[in-house]
Protein backbone atom coordinates (compact mmCIF):
# COMPACT_ATOMS: atom_id res chain seq x y z
CA UNK A 1 0.00 0.00 0.00
CA UNK A 2 1.07 3.31 -1.01
CA UNK A 3 1.81 5.82 1.84
CA UNK A 4 0.19 8.84 0.19
CA UNK A 5 -1.99 9.51 2.53
CA UNK A 6 -5.69 10.28 2.27
CA UNK A 7 -6.67 12.70 -0.48
CA UNK A 8 -10.91 13.98 -1.51
CA UNK A 9 -11.22 14.23 -4.92
CA UNK A 10 -13.66 17.26 -4.72
CA UNK A 11 -15.47 19.84 -6.75
CA UNK A 12 -17.65 22.79 -5.24
CA UNK A 13 -21.73 22.71 -5.95
CA UNK A 14 -21.90 19.15 -5.93
CA UNK A 15 -22.12 15.89 -4.07
CA UNK A 16 -18.33 16.11 -3.00
CA UNK A 17 -19.98 18.11 -0.41
CA UNK A 18 -21.43 14.91 1.42
CA UNK A 19 -18.17 13.44 1.31
CA UNK A 20 -16.67 17.05 2.90
CA UNK A 21 -18.59 16.01 5.54
CA UNK A 22 -17.80 12.38 6.37
CA UNK A 23 -13.75 13.70 6.30
CA UNK A 24 -14.27 16.23 8.43
CA UNK A 25 -16.39 13.72 10.88
CA UNK A 26 -13.43 11.52 10.38
CA UNK A 27 -10.79 13.70 11.79
CA UNK A 28 -7.99 11.87 10.11
CA UNK A 29 -5.67 14.59 8.02
CA UNK A 30 -6.48 14.98 4.33
CA UNK A 31 -5.56 16.45 1.29
CA UNK A 32 -7.93 18.25 -0.57
CA UNK A 33 -7.92 17.63 -4.62
CA UNK A 34 -10.21 20.69 -5.60
CA UNK A 35 -10.99 21.57 -9.01
CA UNK A 36 -13.84 23.27 -10.96
CA UNK A 37 -16.50 20.48 -13.02
CA UNK A 38 -16.14 22.95 -16.09
CA UNK A 39 -12.59 21.71 -16.47
CA UNK A 40 -13.38 18.42 -17.37
CA UNK A 41 -10.47 16.89 -15.18
CA UNK A 42 -12.97 14.51 -14.15
CA UNK A 43 -13.46 12.96 -17.74
CA UNK A 44 -9.61 13.03 -17.58
CA UNK A 45 -7.69 9.30 -18.03
CA UNK A 46 -6.17 10.41 -14.56
CA UNK A 47 -9.32 11.05 -12.83
CA UNK A 48 -11.07 7.97 -14.97
CA UNK A 49 -8.31 6.01 -13.16
CA UNK A 50 -9.94 6.80 -9.70
CA UNK A 51 -13.27 6.61 -10.41
CA UNK A 52 -14.10 5.07 -13.83
CA UNK A 53 -17.78 6.93 -14.02
CA UNK A 54 -15.85 10.34 -14.01
CA UNK A 55 -17.80 12.23 -11.04
CA UNK A 56 -17.24 13.44 -7.92
CA UNK A 57 -16.60 12.52 -5.15
CA UNK A 58 -14.19 10.01 -4.89
CA UNK A 59 -11.52 9.25 -2.48
CA UNK A 60 -7.48 7.78 -2.36
CA UNK A 61 -6.91 6.50 0.49
CA UNK A 62 -2.77 5.32 0.85
CA UNK A 63 -3.24 4.91 -2.94
CA UNK A 64 -6.52 2.64 -2.40
CA UNK A 65 -9.25 4.24 -5.16
CA UNK A 66 -13.08 4.50 -3.61
CA UNK A 67 -15.92 6.23 -5.63
CA UNK A 68 -19.40 6.10 -4.79
CA UNK A 69 -20.53 7.68 -1.52
CA UNK A 70 -21.73 4.65 -0.29
CA UNK A 71 -18.91 2.84 -0.58
CA UNK A 72 -16.54 5.77 0.66
CA UNK A 73 -18.69 5.93 3.81
CA UNK A 74 -18.54 2.40 4.59
CA UNK A 75 -14.50 2.23 3.09
CA UNK A 76 -13.82 5.61 5.92
CA UNK A 77 -15.73 4.53 8.80
CA UNK A 78 -14.43 1.05 8.80
CA UNK A 79 -10.95 1.94 7.81
CA UNK A 80 -10.57 4.55 10.69
CA UNK A 81 -12.65 2.98 13.76
CA UNK A 82 -11.57 5.65 16.05
CA UNK A 83 -14.12 8.25 14.97
CA UNK A 84 -16.88 5.94 15.80
CA UNK A 85 -18.93 6.48 12.72
CA UNK A 86 -19.54 2.96 11.94
CA UNK A 87 -20.61 0.04 14.12
CA UNK A 88 -18.48 -2.58 14.13
CA UNK A 89 -19.51 -5.84 11.37
CA UNK A 90 -20.89 -8.05 14.25
CA UNK A 91 -22.59 -5.35 16.19
CA UNK A 92 -26.27 -5.92 16.44
CA UNK A 93 -26.70 -2.51 14.52
CA UNK A 94 -24.59 -3.05 11.57
CA UNK A 95 -27.44 -4.79 9.26
CA UNK A 96 -29.39 -1.72 10.00
CA UNK A 97 -26.77 0.33 9.19
CA UNK A 98 -25.89 -0.93 6.09
CA UNK A 99 -29.66 -0.77 4.78
CA UNK A 100 -29.32 3.32 5.52
CA UNK A 101 -26.08 3.59 3.51
CA UNK A 102 -27.98 1.77 0.79
CA UNK A 103 -31.07 3.47 1.31
CA UNK A 104 -29.47 6.38 0.59
CA UNK A 105 -28.20 6.23 -2.84
CA UNK A 106 -30.05 3.24 -3.90
CA UNK A 107 -33.58 4.57 -2.70
CA UNK A 108 -32.91 7.78 -1.73
CA UNK A 109 -31.26 9.27 -4.71
CA UNK A 110 -33.81 7.92 -7.74
CA UNK A 111 -36.70 8.30 -5.90
CA UNK A 112 -35.73 12.38 -5.57
CA UNK A 113 -35.02 12.33 -9.11
CA UNK A 114 -38.40 10.72 -10.18
CA UNK A 115 -40.30 13.41 -7.99
CA UNK A 116 -37.63 16.04 -9.79
CA UNK A 117 -38.47 15.32 -12.91
CA UNK A 118 -42.03 13.84 -12.50
CA UNK A 119 -41.90 10.15 -13.79
CA UNK A 120 -44.26 8.49 -12.83
CA UNK A 121 -42.92 4.39 -13.15
CA UNK A 122 -44.59 1.13 -11.63
CA UNK A 123 -43.37 1.14 -7.74
CA UNK A 124 -43.64 -2.70 -7.92
CA UNK A 125 -41.04 -2.85 -10.77
CA UNK A 126 -38.34 0.12 -10.28
CA UNK A 127 -35.96 -0.62 -7.30
CA UNK A 128 -36.89 2.13 -4.98
CA UNK A 129 -40.01 1.80 -5.02
CA UNK A 130 -41.81 5.28 -4.67
CA UNK A 131 -40.72 8.82 -4.03
CA UNK A 132 -43.95 8.63 -1.21
CA UNK A 133 -42.35 5.28 0.28
CA UNK A 134 -38.82 6.66 0.31
CA UNK A 135 -40.63 9.82 2.70
CA UNK A 136 -42.54 7.26 4.49
CA UNK A 137 -39.30 4.92 5.24
CA UNK A 138 -37.19 7.78 6.00
CA UNK A 139 -39.71 9.59 8.19
CA UNK A 140 -40.13 6.22 10.63
CA UNK A 141 -36.72 5.98 10.77
CA UNK A 142 -35.28 9.57 11.97
CA UNK A 143 -37.90 8.85 15.14
CA UNK A 144 -37.47 8.53 17.76
CA UNK A 145 -33.79 10.02 17.10
CA UNK A 146 -31.77 11.65 17.62
CA UNK A 147 -30.14 9.39 14.92
CA UNK A 148 -31.26 6.50 12.57
CA UNK A 149 -29.57 4.05 14.99
CA UNK A 150 -31.08 6.08 17.78
CA UNK A 151 -27.98 7.59 20.19
CA UNK A 152 -24.86 6.43 17.77
CA UNK A 153 -24.28 9.17 15.13
CA UNK A 154 -22.83 7.10 12.18
CA UNK A 155 -21.47 7.52 8.39
CA UNK A 156 -25.12 6.57 7.43
CA UNK A 157 -26.49 9.87 9.07
CA UNK A 158 -23.97 12.19 7.25
CA UNK A 159 -25.44 10.52 3.98
CA UNK A 160 -29.28 10.38 4.98
CA UNK A 161 -29.42 13.95 6.31
CA UNK A 162 -27.15 15.33 3.34
CA UNK A 163 -29.42 14.14 1.03
CA UNK A 164 -32.59 15.07 2.93
CA UNK A 165 -31.53 18.50 3.09
CA UNK A 166 -30.16 18.78 -0.38
CA UNK A 167 -33.65 18.01 -1.24
CA UNK A 168 -34.95 20.33 0.97
CA UNK A 169 -33.02 23.41 -0.36
CA UNK A 170 -34.45 22.23 -3.72
CA UNK A 171 -37.89 22.06 -2.98
CA UNK A 172 -38.26 18.07 -3.36
CA UNK A 173 -38.42 17.42 -0.22
CA UNK A 174 -40.91 19.32 2.30
CA UNK A 175 -38.21 21.46 4.93
CA UNK A 176 -41.27 20.50 8.18
CA UNK A 177 -41.71 17.44 10.42
CA UNK A 178 -39.51 14.60 12.10
CA UNK A 179 -37.10 15.47 8.44
CA UNK A 180 -36.65 18.61 8.80
CA UNK A 181 -35.99 18.43 12.77
CA UNK A 182 -33.33 15.32 11.89
CA UNK A 183 -31.76 17.66 8.91
CA UNK A 184 -31.45 20.61 11.61
CA UNK A 185 -30.02 18.08 14.24
CA UNK A 186 -27.18 16.75 11.39
CA UNK A 187 -26.51 20.07 10.37
CA UNK A 188 -26.05 21.21 14.10
CA UNK A 189 -22.36 19.36 14.04
CA UNK A 190 -19.52 20.91 14.29
CA UNK A 191 -18.40 18.87 11.52
CA UNK A 192 -20.87 20.69 8.99
CA UNK A 193 -20.25 23.69 9.73
CA UNK A 194 -16.30 23.08 8.71
CA UNK A 195 -17.29 21.37 5.77
CA UNK A 196 -19.57 24.37 5.15
CA UNK A 197 -16.85 26.72 5.42
CA UNK A 198 -14.69 24.80 2.96
CA UNK A 199 -17.41 24.27 0.43
CA UNK A 200 -17.80 28.12 0.56
CA UNK A 201 -14.12 28.89 0.51
CA UNK A 202 -13.65 26.63 -2.43
CA UNK A 203 -17.00 27.87 -4.45
CA UNK A 204 -15.59 31.49 -3.90
CA UNK A 205 -12.59 29.98 -5.79
CA UNK A 206 -14.36 27.75 -8.11
CA UNK A 207 -17.03 30.11 -8.90
CA UNK A 208 -19.93 29.02 -11.33
CA UNK A 209 -18.84 28.83 -14.72
N1 LIG B 1 -23.41 7.88 -7.50
C1 LIG B 1 -22.41 8.90 -7.28
C2 LIG B 1 -22.97 10.21 -7.73
C3 LIG B 1 -21.88 11.24 -7.96
C4 LIG B 1 -22.39 12.38 -8.82
O1 LIG B 1 -23.51 12.35 -9.32
N2 LIG B 1 -21.51 13.37 -9.03
C5 LIG B 1 -21.85 14.48 -9.90
C6 LIG B 1 -21.81 15.80 -9.13
S1 LIG B 1 -23.11 15.92 -7.96
C7 LIG B 1 -20.78 14.64 -10.97
O2 LIG B 1 -19.62 14.33 -10.76
N3 LIG B 1 -21.16 15.15 -12.14
C8 LIG B 1 -20.26 15.51 -13.18
C9 LIG B 1 -20.46 14.75 -14.45
O3 LIG B 1 -21.05 13.68 -14.44
O4 LIG B 1 -19.99 15.25 -15.45
C10 LIG B 1 -22.01 8.92 -5.79
O5 LIG B 1 -22.77 8.44 -4.94
O6 LIG B 1 -20.89 9.35 -5.47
Amino acid sequence: MSDAGLTLHYAPRSRSATALWLMEELGEPYTLESFSLATGHHKTPAFLAINPMGKVPAVVDHGRAVAELGAIAIHLADRYPAAGLAPAIDHPQRPDYLRWIFFSSAIFEPALAQKFFGWTPPASTVAWGSYDEMIRVATAGVQPGPWLLGDHFTAADVLVASGLGFGMRFGAIPAEGPLHAYVTRATDRPAYARAQAIEAREGARFPPA
